[in-house]
């Protein structure tokens, strides 16, 4: 691994990952600042985690006027989605409409997977170098790898031997696969997994799906955008903006200033079946207290419950998948296109993995614990990521004193503002581990944090300021928010939740994401930066 980089060119900044982060941290960088910016991007294209999602029904759960970079109004209005939410060739449509009208890919280069960044004191530069043997320097680097970009491939063993095919949904052949008549085996009922089940059950002979962990799901009633919608976004920018802006996931909804106990039982079932019939991740937001209070969940959780024993028509299996064991919304809450109609359908099998746990992978399928095996033509582990730390993990990074990012994150990833890692000056980590990321709509919290970065490069750079780090006790600091937050609301009840690293063998449990809201974090990080950058160290 090369990682002698002295005689590359040196750049001001390296960025890696050309997903919205990079792309807008490149342009902010380049086209604002006037400075030598570059992406090293792993994939062919532009898109990040949508270059690489292009599983069956891939599509985002955020509405498609708020899916998208909310920066600059002439981008706005030239764009036109076409439905409620954006599938995944559409979202990759766009981002490369983004990359060409601000002339970007000139300055990604694509195919180029970094392996390892190492901060060179010296020459206070970052040394990076890729798979292919390319070494660059740069004053600042910043990572822009997403947070569910590293698959998480459970270690079942006998894998090696399966004569069928295989495919984790985060990394999805470019030309598809065909389902026809094949007997298809899905493990996970995750966000991914319940967009997948019927699209591939409407083309598969069979499908068996493998469930370890029943899942709450609404409908998300995409449909095709009106005329009258689509001029009505178009002419609203601004608003819709300060509403994303404002709210506490980034979202283009507010949460009504209500308490589930304030309503009769008669209303609280009239507003659900409304929100039920609207559909999205709205469901949620008819109530302040869905997320703080149990009392108040188990109602909503009732309600989709009993909706699920409605749809689903074999009561065995309408049991097994309204057999919920956490409140609703404390796992990322999956919206669906007909997910538990599927399982009306002759040619969909629910297998509950948790009574008979998965045992092995044999050559012909898999087997259960019970001596039980279904034959299989293709697996589909739709088992989701090594979340927030595995992507930067994945980098080998390198800093003061040789100290490396995995040493330092063994207990668990602590930052100072999900943006600083104290002993790794000059980087920044956009969406890291300790920031509100996936608990917002990501491209609202990405704008957040590129801005800031680049503000904070712009002040940097005016000031003669060569180095900024960040502390120890800013870290500590942070994290005690970061877990007060998290310990406001219910989100880490859930024992298999992967914002608490439970899906991953060996991984700390630590809640990562901040969950104090992404308008109160805006607020801080800005306070932060007009009081002179307290908790960062700047030389
Ligand atoms: O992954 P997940 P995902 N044996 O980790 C199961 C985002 N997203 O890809 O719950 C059997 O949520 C696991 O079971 P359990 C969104 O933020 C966004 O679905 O651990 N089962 C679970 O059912 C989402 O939260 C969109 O018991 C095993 C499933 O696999 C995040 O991505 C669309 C297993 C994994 O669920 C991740 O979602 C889709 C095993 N050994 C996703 N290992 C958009 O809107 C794991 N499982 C853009």
């Amino acid at each position: 691994m090369p990682l002698d980089t002295a005689a590359a060119p040196t750049l001001d900044a390296l960025i890696i990952g050309a997903g919205f982060s990079g792309m807008y941290q490149l342009h902010s960088l380049r086209d604002r600042l006037g400075m030598k910016a570059m992406v090293l991007e792993a994939g062919g294209g532009v898109g990040g985690t949508w270059y690489w999602n292009r599983y069956p029904g891939a599509r985002c759960d955020s509405e498609s006027h708020s899916y998208c970079y909310a920066f600059s109004e002439a981008l706005w209005r030239e764009w036109e989605w076409t439905e409620r939410y954006p599938g995944h060739e559409e979202i990759r449509r766009y981002m490369n409409f983004v990359a060409d009208r601000l002339d970007l890919k000139r300055d990604i280069r694509f195919n180029t997977r970094v392996i390892a960044c190492r901060y060179d004191e010296a020459a206070n530069l970052w040394r990076v170098s890729t798979e292919t043997g390319e070494g660059f320097s740069a004053r600042y680097l910043i990572t822009a790898v997403g947070c569910l970009s590293t698959a998480n491939i459970p270690k079942i063993p006998g894998l090696e031997a399966f004569q069928g095919e295989w495919y984790h949904t985060g990394s999805w052949p470019q030309e598809g696969v065909d389902f026809t008549g094949k007997r298809v085996g899905q493990i996970g009922t995750g966000s991914t997994g319940i967009q997948a089940v019927p699209v591939i059950a409407a083309q598969a002979g069979h499908l068996a799906v493998f469930q370890r962990t029943a899942n709450y799901s609404v409908p998300a009633r995409n449909k095709p955008l009106t005329p009258e919608f689509k001029a009505w976004v178009r002419d609203n920018w601004a608003a819709i903006r300060e509403t994303m802006h404002s709210t506490v996931n980034g979202h283009p909804f507010t949460i009504e200033d209500r308490s589930v106990h304030e309503v009769s039982d008669e209303e609280l079932k009239a507003i659900l079946e409304k929100a039920w019939e609207r559909g999205g991740l709205q469901f949620r937001a008819n109530f302040r207290d869905v997320l703080l209070d149990e009392g108040a969940n188990a109602k909503l959780a009732n309600f989709v419950k009993d909706k699920i024993r409605s749809i689903v028509k074999d009561p065995e299996t309408a049991a097994k998948l309204a057999e919920i064991d956490h409140p609703y919304a404390a796992k990322r809450p999956p919206i669906d296109t007909d997910y538990f109609e599927a399982f009306n359908r002759d040619n969909v099998a629910l297998v509950d993995v948790r009574a008979d746990p998965i045992e092995r992978i044999t050559p012909k399928g898999v087997r259960l614990r019970s001596g039980k095996e279904a034959e299989l033509d293709i697996i589909v582990f739709a088992t989701g990521f090594d979340a927030m730390t595995g992507p930067l993990m994945g980098l080998n990074i390198i800093g003061v004193d040789g100290k490396t990012l995995a040493k330092e994150w063994e207990a668990g990833p602590r930052t100072y503002l999900g943006l600083q890692v104290a002993g790794f000056p000059n980087m920044f980590t956009i969406t890291g581990p300790g920031s509100p990321s996936v608990l917002c709509n990501m491209p609202v919290c990405i704008e957040q944090h590129v801005e800031w970065i680049t503000d904070c490069i712009a002040h940097l750079r005016a000031n003669g300021i060569a180095r900024i780090d960040t502390t120890g006790a800013a870290m500590e600091d942070w994290g005690r928010e970061v877990e007060r937050a998290a310990n406001a609301t219910l989100l880490p009840r859930v024992p298999h939740s992967w914002y608490l690293g439970a899906n991953v063998p060996g991984k700390p449990r630590v809640f990562m994401p901040y969950a104090g809201g992404m308008a109160r974090y805006r607020r801080h990080c800005a306070e932060i930066a007009a009081k002179g950058y307290p908790g960062f160290v700047l030389e």
